[in-house]
C-alpha cells in the first residue's frame, strides 16, 4: 500500500483534479494466473518449500507474494536440492534446462503459458521442415531463450527490427519462417514480418499471430485512450517486457507523458498538477492490489475513476498438470522423451533398413526417407510408455516401435499415391512419390511393411517365441481386413449416406487399430493382469479416437506449414470426419470426453501413468 504522504492523506472531491481513464482489458492474463496458481498449488500439495527456477512472471510483488508462502525462487536447477519439487516459469524454459532438472531427479511442473508453448510448437515444427526460422523478439528475454533452446544453436536467428535483416548472412532463396515472442510490440512486429517478405522469396509464417491475446488488446487499449492523456501511467514492473511495451505504445499513440510505475508509492506526485486526464493500465503480470494502490492514490488527489471501453476476454487455460511432478522411469517431459525416442528409434530403423552393398540402393534411400528423421513418434513413444509402466524392457520396446513406425510410413507413402489421397507434401516435404516415382514409392512401401514383420519376429524382440507370434499375429490384425487397409478402403468408398457408426468404424479401423496394437504389444512386454490390460485396451480405444478427431480437426484449423501436410482437404472432397459431423465445437467436446475417458481407465495406475496421460494431453491438443 502507498505510504501515507501529506498529500495523500487529504483527499480531495472526486473529479476536482481530472479523470482517470482505467484502460480495458488490463492486468493479469490468463497464462499469469496459472503459473501463479501452479506454485500456489505445489505448495498446497507438496508443502514448503518449493523451488521456482526465475521470476515466474516478471513481477516482484508476485515473486515477493510467494516467497512469504514458501517458494523459494532460483537462478538454475543446478541450486535445487535432488528429488525436490521445481517449477519453471511460464515464460517458458529451453530444453537443456528439463534435461538439467531430469539428471537431478527432480520433480518438475512446467508453468509454460500455453501461447508460448504454441510458439515452441511452430518453431520446432519449421526446423525440422528445413526453414531457418527468423525469431521476432527481444535477444536475452527469458521468452527468446527459451523458444531458441528447443531447436539446436544456430537454427533460429533473433531479429528486433528490420535493420536486424541485413546483419543475417542468409541469401535471399533461404526458405525462411518467422514467429513472434508473444508480448512483442504488434506494430514493430508488422514492421519486422514486413522487411522479412522483402527480403525472402520462400516465407512461412505462423495463420494467426504469436503475439498474445492478451498483449494485443492491451496494446490496443492503451493506444485507444493515450490520445485523450496528458499522462498515462503504466503499473509494472521495470523487469516486464509487456509493460515497457504499454509505454512505448502510449508514447508512439501521441501521449508526451508515459510512465512506468510499479505501484501506489511509485506516482509521480510532482506531475498531477499538469495532467487532467490520466491514462492508467497495467502490465499482463501486474496484480490487481497494485492496481487498487494507484487508484487510491489518485482518488485521493481529486481525480475520479472512469473504466473505459474495451474487450472483455473470457480465456481461460487449463491448470497447470500436478501430475507433471511425477517424471516416471521413462524421464523428463513429454517433449524430452520424444527427443529421445526419436533418436533410438531413428538408429533402430537405419540399422533394420541396413547398407547392404548387394541390394537395391535406391530402394533403401527410398525406405529411409520414408522412415528415419520424420514423424512425431506417437506411437513408438506409446509401445515404451505402456512397457515401462508394466516392468518390460526399452531395448525390446524400441524394437517393436520401430516396427510399428515401418507399417504407419507404409501407410502414409500408400495414402500419398495419386490413386489413393494424391498428396504433394507430408511431414512438410515431398511425398515419396514426388521425390522418388510411384513405383518407388508401392515398392518402398511393400518392402517397409516386410521389415515390419522381420522385426517383430527376431529373437532380439522377445526371447519368448510365443510372445513373438503373439506380437506378429497382433500386427498382422492391425494391418489387414479389420485394420488400416481395411479402414482405407471404407475411407475410399463410404456408402451413400455415411452414419456416424460408419465414419467411426472407418476411423477405428485406419487410425485406431495401430494405437491399440501400439498399446496392446507394450503389454505384452511385462506382467499385466487381466484388469490392467482391459484399462490399456480402453486408454487405447478412446486415444486412438481422440487422434483421429484431432487429425479431423487439424484439417480445418491447421497451418499446413506446422501440419507438415495439405490442410483442407477433407471439405474440398466432401469427406464425412468428426468435424463435419460433429462440427468443429463439438468435435472438440468429443476429443475432450474421449480425453477424460482416458485419464479415468488410467486412474488405478497412479503416478506410473503419467508418460500416457501426458500422451493423450498431446492428442487433444497437437498442432501437427
Ligand atoms: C498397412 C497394409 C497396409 C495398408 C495401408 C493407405 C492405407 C492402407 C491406410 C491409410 C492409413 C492412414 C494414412 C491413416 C491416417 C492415420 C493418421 C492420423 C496419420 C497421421 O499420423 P501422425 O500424425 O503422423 O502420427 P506422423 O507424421 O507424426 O508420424
Amino acid at each position: 500500500m502507498a505510504a501515507s504522504s501529506p498529500e495523500t492523506a487529504k483527499t480531495a472531491p472526486s473529479g476536482s483534479a481530472g479523470r482517470v481513464l482505467l484502460a480495458n482489458p488490463r492486468g493479469f492474463c490468463a497464462g499469469v494466473e496459472r503459473a501463479i496458481e501452479a506454485v500456489e498449488q505445489a505448495l498446497h500439495h507438496h508443502g514448503a518449500p518449493v523451488y521456482v527456477r526465475r521470476a515466474i512472471v516478471h513481477n516482484t510483488a508476485v515473486v515477493e507474494r510467494l516467497e512469504r508462502l514458501g517458494a523459494v525462487f532460483v537462478q538454475e536447477v543446478d541450486e535445487v536440492p535432488e528429488g525436490a519439487v521445481a517449477i519453471l516459469s511460464a515464460h517458458g524454459s529451453a530444453r537443456s534446462v528439463k534435461h538439467a532438472a531430469q539428471g537431478r531427479d527432480l520433480k518438475v511442473i512446467d508453468a509454460i503459458c500455453p501461447l508460448v508453448g504454441k510458439v515452441h510448437a511452430e518453431v520446432e515444427a519449421w526446423y525440422r521442415s528445413g526453414r531457418h526460422v527468423l525469431l521476432i523478439g527481444h535477444i536475452g528475454h527469458p521468452e527468446v531463450v527459451g523458444t531458441l533452446g528447443q531447436v539446436p544453436a544456430g537454427a533460429v536467428s533473433v531479429v528486433s527490427c528490420p535493420d536486424d535483416l541485413a546483419a543475417l548472412d542468409l541469401p535471399p532463396n533461404t526458405a525462411v519462417a518467422y514467429a513472434v515472442q508473444t508480448t512483442f510490440a504488434m506494430r514493430d512486429a508488422d514492421a519486422t514480418i514486413a522487411a522479412i517478405k522483402a527480403t525472402f522469396r520462400d516465407v512461412a509464417g505462423p495463420r494467426a499471430s504469436d503475439i498474445c491475446y492478451a498483449t494485443t488488446n492491451r496494446q490496443q487499449a492503451v493506444e485507444a485512450l493515450a490520445r485523450q492523456c496528458d499522462l498515462v501511467l503504466v503499473v509494472g514492473d521495470t523487469m516486464s517486457s509487456n509493460a515497457r511495451r504499454l509505454v512505448e505504445v502510449a508514447q508512439a499513440a501521441g501521449c508526451a507523458d508515459a510512465r512506468l510505475i510499479s505501484g501506489g508509492d511509485d506516482v509521480p506526485l510532482d506531475v498531477l498538477a499538469r495532467a487532467r486526464t490520466i491514462g492508467l493500465t497495467a502490465a499482463a503480470s501486474t496484480p490487481e492490489t497494485a492496481i487498487a494502490e494507484v487508484c487510491t492514490v489518485l482518488t485521493a488527489r481529486g481525480y475520479a475513476l472512469e473504466e473505459a471501453e474495451g474487450e472483455v476476454e473470457r480465456v481461460r487455460f487449463r491448470p497447470v498438470s500436478l501430475d507433471a511432478l511425477n517424471i516416471g522411469t521413462l524421464g523428463g517431459s513429454l517433449e524430452d522423451r520424444l527427443t529421445r525416442l526419436r533418436q533410438d528409434i531413428d538408429q533402430a530403423l537405419d540399422a533394420a533398413i541396413g547398407h547392404a552393398r548387394d541390394r537395391d540402393r535406391r530402394l533403401a534411400e527410398a525406405m529411409r526417407y520414408a522412415t528415419i528423421g520424420a514423424g512425431k513418434r506417437f506411437r513408438a513413444l506409446l509401445v515404451a510408455a505402456v512397457a515401462d509402466l508394466v516392468g518390460g524392457s526399452y531395448a525390446q520396446a524400441l524394437r517393436i516401435g520401430a516396427a510399428i513406425e515401418c507399417v504407419h510410413a507404409q501407410s502414409l507413402i500408400h495414402d500419398d499415391l495419386p490413386c489413393m489421397d494424391d498428396d504433394d507434401v507430408r511431414r512438410g516435404r515431398p511425398t515419396l512419390h514426388r521425390k522418388f516415382d510411384e513405383a518407388t514409392a508401392v515398392l518402398a512401401g511393400d518392402a517397409l511393411l516386410a521389415l515390419a514383420f522381420e522385426i517383430l519376429a527376431e529373437d532380439a524382440t522377445h526371447p519368448d517365441p510365443a510372445i513373438r507370434a503373439r506380437l506378429v499375429l497382433a500386427m498382422a490384425r492391425a494391418v489387414g481386413q479389420d485394420g488400416l487397409a481395411g479402414g482405407q478402403m471404407m475411407d475410399l468408398y463410404p456408402p451413400a449416406r455415411p452414419s456416424a457408426e460408419d465414419v467411426f468404424q472407418c476411423e477405428s479401423r485406419k487410425t485406431g487399430a495401430l494405437i491399440r496394437y501400439a498399446v496392446e504389444a507394450g503389454a505384452m512386454l511385462g506382467p499385466c493382469s487381466a484388469e490392467e490390460l482391459a484399462r490399456l485396451l480402453r486408454f487405447a480405444e478412446n486415444l486412438g479416437l481422440v487422434f483421429q478427431i484431432r487429425d479431423d480437426m487439424l484439417d480445418s484449423i491447421g497451418d499446413a506449414e506446422v501440419v507438415g501436410k495439405a490442410v483442407g482437404k477433407d471439405a474440398e472432397a466432401g469427406r464425412k470426419s468428426a468435424t463435419s459431423l460433429l462440427g468443429l465445437e463439438g468435435a472438440a467436446a468429443q476429443a475432450s470426453q474421449l480425453e477424460n475417458a482416458c485419464h479415468e481407465a488410467l486412474a488405478v495406475f497412479g503416478p506410473k501413468a503419467t508418460p500416457l496421460r501426458d500422451l493423450a494431453r498431446f492428442a487433444v491438443n497437437r498442432m501437427h
